[in-house]
């Protein structure tokens, strides 16, 4: 693990576009930020998903149509915040459930049950710390329907082919009969993206250059954050957002454990994210090149979002 991430700087840091992966935002810090970035007013995509899951659990439940019991699977739990107001709908119709989070770090799993089972004490949680797809793999041996959830947008952060990869392996990993409800951010106003990820307060910003600090402390690096700044920019035609760490003059940094000294021209950018936007029928066509259709698409009151229910 540890060493990964040591390699996957060494190789993104050495390349002639400088890169780092958006994976590896979410230390203990990094996850608070991201609680910080969820709470923005500018970052909708929470809000829009929250309505979603909030007024609409009921008709996404009946047009699952499972006969129960069925699981609830969910891939990246995170702090599972939005997914509490589909829980809690269940719990309160009396539906028999099963809900399994699904994440790789067991303090998030930990925290997450405690935290769910405060406010829904009925509720049964059958977490799983680890890899995803071993962990559907077993899940491929008990007959029970399941729902796979993977929301949030987490889908923009892959590249096409990458995204691909990820949808084809969760539907080889899925029973006949299975569906996945998968959260996707849409194209809309650019003004309104483009403030989602270059906010004013620069919490953004922080979350970014968190990585460096990131990198300082578990590699035995010499960053100078204020040496470096943050740019976003979003193609409203690509539906690309892609996010940068930006050096604000000549610099070398030396990174102890990789033996490395990396030089950083003035304005030299590391690429850090992408956030990708998509249209309703570039989403059709995600479903479809990956062997799904979809069921049904549920949308907030502002279109800027949409819960959609592949088969
Ligand atoms: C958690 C990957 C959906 O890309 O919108 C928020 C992460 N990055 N602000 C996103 C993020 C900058 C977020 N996802």
């Amino acid at each position: 693990m540890d060493e990964t991430f040591a390699q996957d700087v060494l190789e993104g840091l050495s390349a002639k576009h400088k890169y780092l992966s958006s994976k590896y935002f979410y230390d203990d810090n990094g996850s608070r930020i991201f609680q910080e970035i969820m709470h923005m007013p500018e970052y909708y995509l929470t809000d829009s998903e929250f309505e979603i899951l909030s007024l609409q659990s009921k008709q996404i439940i009946d047009t699952v149509g499972f006969a129960q019991p069925f699981n609830i699977i969910e891939l990246g739990a995170g702090d599972g915040f939005k997914t509490f107001k589909l829980l809690e709908h269940l719990v309160n119709e009396n539906v028999a459930f099963h809900y399994v989070p699904i994440d790789i770090s067991q303090e998030a799993i930990d925290t997450l049950s405690d935290k769910l089972l405060e406010r829904l004490p009925n509720l049964s949680i059958q977490a799983k710390v680890g890899d995803y797809f071993e962990v559907l793999n077993d899940l491929k041996q008990d007959n029970t329907p399941s729902l796979l959830l993977f929301l949030g947008s987490n889908i923009g952060n892959y590249i096409e082919v990458e995204a691909n990869k990820l949808l084809s392996l969760f539907n080889q990993n899925m029973k006949k009969g299975d569906k996945l409800l998968i959260g996707v951010d849409l194209k809309k106003n650019p003004l309104i993206v483009q403030k989602a990820y270059l906010d004013d307060g620069g919490i953004t910003k922080k979350f970014n250059l968190n990585l460096l600090l990131r990198i300082n402390r578990e590699l035995e690096a010499d960053f100078k954050i204020d040496d470096f700044d943050f740019y976003s920019f979003y193609d409203p035609d690509t539906g690309d957002v892609k996010s940068y760490i930006v050096s604000l003059r000549n610099q070398k940094v030396n990174i102890k454990k990789l033996n490395r000294t990396i030089d950083f021209r003035y304005d030299e950018l590391i690429w850090t994210e992408l956030s990708k936007k998509y249209s309703l029928e570039e989403l059709k066509e995600l479903a479809e090149v990956n062997g799904f259709t979809i069921q049904q698409n549920f949308l907030d009151c502002k279109h800027y979002f949409v819960d959609s229910l592949w088969e």
